[in-house]
């Protein structure tokens, strides 16, 4: 039989199928769909995280695990309303102008979610303006930018700057983040937060969302 500790340990071994079934499993016992989100897949993503912080897990093991709370999540998704899923708070995210890279942005965006955030990802390549449309558009909490390369690093400040222009900047904190991006370089381009991790960057937005 299905237990909510069960699939918490299905998420983190990544086993997609069984996780698919044993959410069946518990919606068939009468298990509540928030409490399979929270109690089972969230709760397997919140031993993924700092096993991948601390070294103990690796990308590609990550990627699978959060594919199979997604798959999970997808089975319970229409039972739930956006209000109670996502009650943590809202993010825009994107990987700013002239940078392709997303692997470590998704990783992000994922963490992000399994944290009970509400996630916009822009993409990749994204132009300070868009990111300010986004942010008149979306209202989010938090701002998140990521960088992989020395030189669109320079387009993090280029988009607080843009963001500041719009008169937006007292409406939303930004964090950023990505291989080559330090927190001294953060402070310097007028940054709210930096993390250097993907589990960190969650941790990091409920805490500006909560005011620590
Ligand atoms: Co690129 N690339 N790449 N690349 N690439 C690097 C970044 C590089 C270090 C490789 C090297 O030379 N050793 C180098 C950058 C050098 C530099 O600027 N100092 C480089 C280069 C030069 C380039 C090109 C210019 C190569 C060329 O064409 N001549 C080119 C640029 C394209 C462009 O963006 N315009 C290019 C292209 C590519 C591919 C398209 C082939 C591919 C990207 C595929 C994709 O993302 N869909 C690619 C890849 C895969 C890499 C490496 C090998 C791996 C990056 C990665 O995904 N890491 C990388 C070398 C390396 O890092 N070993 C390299 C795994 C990922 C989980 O980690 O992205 O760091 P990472 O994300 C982490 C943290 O940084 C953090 O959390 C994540 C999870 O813990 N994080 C945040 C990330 N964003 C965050 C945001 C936050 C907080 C934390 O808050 C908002």
């Amino acid at each position: 039989m299905a237990s909510l500790a069960s699939l918490a340990d299905s998420v983190v071994a990544g086993e997609i199928e069984k996780v698919q079934q044993q959410v069946q499993e518990l919606l068939d016992e009468g298990v509540k769909p928030l409490d399979i989100i929270n109690e089972g897949l969230i709760a397997g993503m919140n031993i993924v995280g700092p096993r991948f912080k601390a070294g103990e897990m690796f990308v590609p093991e990550v990627l699978v695990a959060a594919k199979a709370m997604a798959m999970g999540v997808e089975i319970v998704r229409p039972l739930i309303s956006d209000k109670e899923l996502f009650s943590n708070g809202k993010v825009v995210l994107g990987t700013v102008k002239g940078d392709l890279h997303d692997i470590g942005k998704n990783l992000v965006g994922m963490m992000m979610e399994s944290s009970g955030l509400e996630v916009i990802d822009l993409g990749v390549d994204v132009a300070p303006e868009k990111f300010v449309a986004a942010v008149k558009e979306h209202r989010p909490d938090i701002l998140a930018l990521s960088a992989l390369l020395t030189t669109t690093m320079p387009k993090l400040q280029d988009t607080i700057e843009a963001v500041a222009a719009a008169d937006l900047r007292e409406q939303v904190k930004i964090i950023v983040g990505g291989a080559p991006v330090t927190a001294e370089y953060a402070e310097t381009i007028g940054a709210d937060g930096y993390a250097p991790d993907a589990a960190s960057a969650s941790e990091l937005c409920l805490g500006l969302i909560n005011g620590r």
